[in-house]
């Protein structure tokens, strides 16, 4: 919007002509998110505070979270809003990937706000039915998938990393593919938000990374440089990704330790939801396994501690799942296990990075 109000001048002032570049909006959209939630992080924290909208702490979880009761929860309803502003600024408008992303964030932003407006402050425990979310997101995802499916600019098939000849067309099946891409990423997210900047910082690396793979992806000379997948306009999920990183960055001021802000469902089932979306359409979706290597382990230690729970009547494989508690359990103060997920983080996007001339 801001962008192409400002472009508008270019023909008097040359110097407005760099307004056109994805790469100088990324950057703006990134430092919009940031000064937003500077701005109003604090009002916002105080207005939660009032409104006594802070987190119920279950007693059957590690001693240490007992202190963490009434911190202001729900951040969500900050980064998101934040997050769209941003992208509404500096993106290019007349691009369906930007819209069918802001829709995805809209819609399990909305599925997170009844979840937690359910608990925290109806205090129903149980907030939103497991059955009725996950059919929720199911149906948003459908929605996306179908329209990345029967959209003519949009090439259905899958990409492997390591492997630039082998695109196989799996058909419709693309569609359940994209679905759980989509709907497990949000949850994994969800899963891993435990800790004080525990989701944050991995969220920050991997769109941050998935900003690099949207430009490239949506640069025709980059992308057969690379022999990756052209999607021709994904380049301006770079804008989207650097608004997420913005606000990635000015959230986690409240939330590292001690946290003052948590981000809660509102938050964590968009953003993941989005970063599935962003693989989808980048045609970088395999390669989220990497990127989000943290999300993933998270969500595999539970599967597995579950599953072992029930063949076994009772025993368990990790201390508690997911596995950040298994690590507070064993003693680590809560910024170690943060702080290392964080580096495996950074690893694990290095890696991932590696893989586009490892073909
Ligand atoms: C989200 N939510 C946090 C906060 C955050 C199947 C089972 C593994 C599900 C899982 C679960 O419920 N996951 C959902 C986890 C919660 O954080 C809130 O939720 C939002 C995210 N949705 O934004 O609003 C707590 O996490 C702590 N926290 C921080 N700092 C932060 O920045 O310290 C969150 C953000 C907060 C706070 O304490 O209250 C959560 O952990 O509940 N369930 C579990 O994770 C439970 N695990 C479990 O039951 N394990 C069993 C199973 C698998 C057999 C086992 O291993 O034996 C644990 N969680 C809790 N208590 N609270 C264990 C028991």
């Amino acid at each position: 919007m801001l962008y192409k109000l400002i472009y508008f001048f270019h023909i008097d002032f040359s110097v407005l002509n760099v307004f056109r570049y994805i790469t100088f909006r990324t950057i703006l959209s990134t430092l919009a998110s940031l000064a937003f939630l500077f701005i109003f992080g604090t009002w916002v924290i105080g207005k939660l505070r009032a409104m006594q909208i802070g987190e119920f702490i279950r007693d059957d979880g590690p001693p240490n979270h007992i202190d963490k009761a009434g911190t202001p929860t729900m951040g969500g309803c900050l980064i998101i809003p934040v997050i769209i502003v941003s992208t509404l600024l500096w993106a290019e408008l007349n691009n369906i990937y930007v819209w069918l992303v802001l829709f995805v964030m809209f819609c399990f932003g909305l599925i997170g706000f009844i979840d937690d407006y359910l608990k925290v402050v109806r205090r129903d425990s149980q907030g939103l039915s497991k059955k009725a979310k996950f059919s929720l997101q199911v149906l948003v995802a459908l929605v996306v998938a179908i329209v990345l499916e029967l959209y003519p600019g949009f090439d259905a098939r899958l990409n492997l990393p390591f492997f630039k000849t082998i695109t196989p067309d799996i058909g419709l099946w693309y569609i359940p593919v994209a679905i759980f891409i989509i709907v497990g990423a949000s949850n994994a997210v969800n899963l891993t938000d435990g800790l004080d900047g525990l989701a944050i910082g991995p969220i920050i690396v991997a769109f941050a990374s998935y900003l690099v793979f949207a430009y490239m992806a949506g640069h025709v000379k980059i992308a057969s440089y690379l022999q990756i997948p052209y999607v021709a306009g994904a380049g301006e999920l770079s804008v989207l990704c650097g608004a997420v990183v913005g606000a990635g960055l000015g959230f986690l001021w409240y939330n590292a330790f001690p946290a003052e802000l948590f981000m809660g469902d509102v938050g964590s089932l968009p953003i993941g939801a989005v970063l599935g979306t962003v693989a989808v359409i980048t045609k970088q979706e395999l390669v989220l396994i990497l990127v989000g290597g943290i999300f993933v382990v998270e969500t595999l230690s539970v599967i597995f501690q579950v599953v072992y729970f029930k063949l076994t009547g009772g025993q368990r494989i990790f201390r508690m799942a997911p596995l950040h508690h298994h690590f507070e359990l064993k003693g680590w103060p809560e910024t170690k296990v943060t702080v290392r997920f964080w580096i495996i983080a950074v690893i694990l996007a290095l890696f991932s990075l590696s893989t586009f001339k490892l073909r």
